[in-house]
C-alpha cells in the first residue's frame, strides 16, 4: 500500500511546521553524529515518515528538501527513524543533556570509539576498576582512556580507524596500533 500525495500535502500543510523537512528512507544519507549535530543548529525541522511502502514520489517531490536513513533495513514505518533521528539531534541542544553529560565526549567525537566506563564499586566478584582510573592524575586516565578507545575501534571498526584525518594519532597511538598489527 502506498500513501497517496493530496492526504500528504493536506497533513503538512495544516500542520503549519516549517523549517527544512526530512523524510526517512532507507534511500536517504545516513544518519552520522555529524549529521544530527548539522540539524541541531536549525531553529525548526518537519519530519515527515511513511509507512507501508512508503508515500507517492510526488508528495515527496512537492515537499521534501532533504531524506534520511538510520541504516541499512527496512522497517514497517518511518515513525521510530524520525524518533530516533530526533534523539539525536536533541542531544546536541544545550539544556538537553544533564551537567554530568556531554554530547561531545563519546564515541565517535574525536573519530573513535567510546572507552569502557565504570562506577562504585572498585571490585564486585572479582572483577575490579582499572587501577589507573583509581589513581586521580588526570592526565594517565586520559592517555589510558584514549589508548583502550583506540584499541576497541581497531579491533571492532577498523573502518572508522581509516578514516581519521591524517596526523591525529600520536606516535604512542601509532605504535599500539602497529602492535595490534594495524598501519595508518
Ligand atoms: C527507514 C530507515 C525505513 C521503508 C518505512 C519502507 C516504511 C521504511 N527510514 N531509515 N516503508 N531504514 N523506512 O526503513 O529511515
Amino acid at each position: 500500500m502506498v500513501m497517496q500525495v493530496q492526504p500528504i500535502l493536506d497533513a503538512f500543510e495544516g500542520s503549519g511546521f516549517g523549517g527544512d523537512v526530512i523524510y526517512m528512507s532507507p534511500r536517504g544519507e545516513m544518519l552520522s553524529g555529524d549529521l544530527a549535530r548539522e540539524l541541531s543548529e536549525k531553529d525548526e525541522i518537519t519530519i515527515l515518515c511513511g509507512h507501508y511502502e512508503g508515500v507517492d514520489q510526488r508528495a515527496l517531490d512537492a515537499c521534501i528538501d532533504e531524506e534520511i536513513s538510520i541504516g541499512d533495513y527496512i522497517l514497517t514505518g518511518g515513525e521510530l527513524a524520525a524518533m530516533v533521528l530526533t534523539d539525536a539531534v536533541s542531544r546536541f541542544i544545550p539544556g538537553v543533556l544533564g551537567s554530568g553529560e556531554s554530547a561531545e565526549e563519546e564515541s565517535f567525537s574525536d573519530g573513535l570509539l567510546e572507552y569502557p566506563v565504570y562506577t562504585k564499586p572498585a571490585s564486585w566478584r572479582g572483577r575490579d576498576v582499572p587501577e589507573v582510573l583509581l589513581s586521580g592524575h588526570h592526565a594517565e586516565i586520559a592517555r589510558w582512556r584514549r589508548l583502550v578507545g583506540l584499541e576497541r575501534t581497531a579491533v571492532r571498526r577498523p573502518d572508522l580507524l581509516a578514516r581519521l584525518p591524517p596526523g591525529s594519532l600520536s606516535a604512542e597511538e601509532r605504535s599500539v596500533l602497529a602492535a595490534l598489527g594495524y598501519e595508518q
